[in-house]
């Protein structure tokens, strides 16, 4: 059997600039990988960005890693959860081991001639969509936020930062009283905000997103008993037995289940489980990806396991044009996931070709 495994990076200027409490991104630098294999063509994106601000990864770690570790496994096409066992040697680095998951899910799907969330297991068929925005001027985020609802989001979810929550979330309360709203400090507070952070209960959230450090776990438990306000957690959950470890203690009651950070689809069902099985809550986030990246969170987002409004927004918002010919669309609020098999994201190679500032062959082989 022959295959090969090939990549893109893409440079593709995001409509708005996305800031978060970490930084303003301008663009989106999107790793993107191919798969050839029986006659099958899958495509995967890496989450990683070109910093290391969300996380420790950038594209340029996974691409090493994956091309001296994880990328020798790919020939024998081995089942998703086979292959991240094979490759459980390798210390975290779980956005590289998620860009080749991912492959490996879609090309056994379409192998199978169904739909990935059909082969994952347990799908709703749709996704609830919530949205997430960036700081701007504020007057902007309340337009946005006016427009958002309009469309039929139901979930609108804001990124704050130390010194700032209050003259965000104030005027955006005042003028929304009941809308489903939740916030987003990406680890810019310490345990030593207490007391601020304590304010933020007033504003009535569904959920207050990953206050403290990217790692902690325990004074997320201290904060969710001092606070009335749900916390959720985002980059604290990298592992399965995170999740376990979150609910023992208390840290918090809700997960943002991004697949390309807990490694990949494997995982982010078994967190779900997890979820499930503690009484906690879980929706699907997202990394600002392209049509590609997309695919898989939605897929994901439709797991019945999945019970809060992800930020599964089409991505339309960020990009003037998608490097997929078919990106989702949103209705009432929902995503239909059905497009055909695998993620059935169908590729415009010539807009990829267009955006491409890289490209590489990791790996051909002949079996
Ligand atoms: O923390 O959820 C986050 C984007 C980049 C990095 C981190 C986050 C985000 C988002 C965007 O909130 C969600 C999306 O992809 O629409
Ligand atoms: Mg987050």
């Amino acid at each position: 059997m022959e295959g090969k495994l090939s990549y893109q990076i893409v440079k593709m200027p995001l409509l708005m600039p996305f800031e978060t409490s970490f930084g303003r991104q301008f663009d989106r630098v999107a790793l993107i990988f191919r798969l050839d294999a029986d006659g099958i063509t899958s495509y995967s994106e890496c989450v990683t960005d070109t910093d290391p601000f969300y996380s420790y990864e950038n594209n340029f770690t996974a691409l090493e890693i994956i091309d001296k570790y994880l990328a020798s496994h790919i020939p024998k096409l081995p089942e998703p959860g086979e292959f991240m066992e094979q490759v459980s040697y390798v210390k975290g680095h779980n956005m590289a081991k998620a860009a080749l998951e991912m492959l490996l899910w879609d090309y056994h799907a379409r192998r199978n001639g169904i739909p990935l969330d059909r082969y994952l297991g347990r799908s709703k068929g749709k996704a609830e969509v919530g949205i997430s925005f960036g700081m701007d001027p504020i007057e902007t985020t309340i337009s946005r936020i006016s427009n958002a609802l309009d469309m039929g989001y139901k979930r609108i979810k804001v990124k704050i930062k130390k010194g700032k929550e209050l003259g965000i979330l104030g005027p955006i309360r005042d003028r929304f009283p009941d809308i489903s709203l939740t916030a987003d400090a990406n680890c810019d507070y310490s345990i030593k905000d207490m007391d601020l952070l304590k304010k933020i209960d007033r504003f009535n959230l569904q959920y207050l997103e990953q206050p403290l450090g990217h790692d902690d776990l325990i004074y997320h438990a201290k904060l969710a008993k001092s606070m009335s306000t749900p916390i959720c957690l985002d980059e604290s959950i990298t592992e399965v037995e995170k999740a376990q470890k979150a609910f023992e203690i208390g840290a918090g009651e809700v997960i943002n289940i991004k697949p390309g950070r807990v490694g990949g689809l494997t995982n982010s069902i078994a967190i779900s489980e997890v979820v499930r099985e503690n009484g906690g809550h879980c929706w699907v986030g997202g990394m600002l990806e392209t049509g590609i990246g997309r695919a898989y969170n939605v897929a994901m987002a439709s797991h019945s396991n999945v019970d809060y409004a992800g930020d599964t927004s089409p991505n339309s918002r960020y990009f003037k044009k998608d490097i997929v010919l078919n990106p989702f669309v949103m209705k009432d609020g929902f995503i239909e996931v059905k497009r055909g098999n695998g993620t059935g994201a169908e590729v415009d190679t010539n807009a990829l070709s267009g955006y491409k500032t890289a490209e590489g062959v990791i790996k051909v082989w002949k079996m």
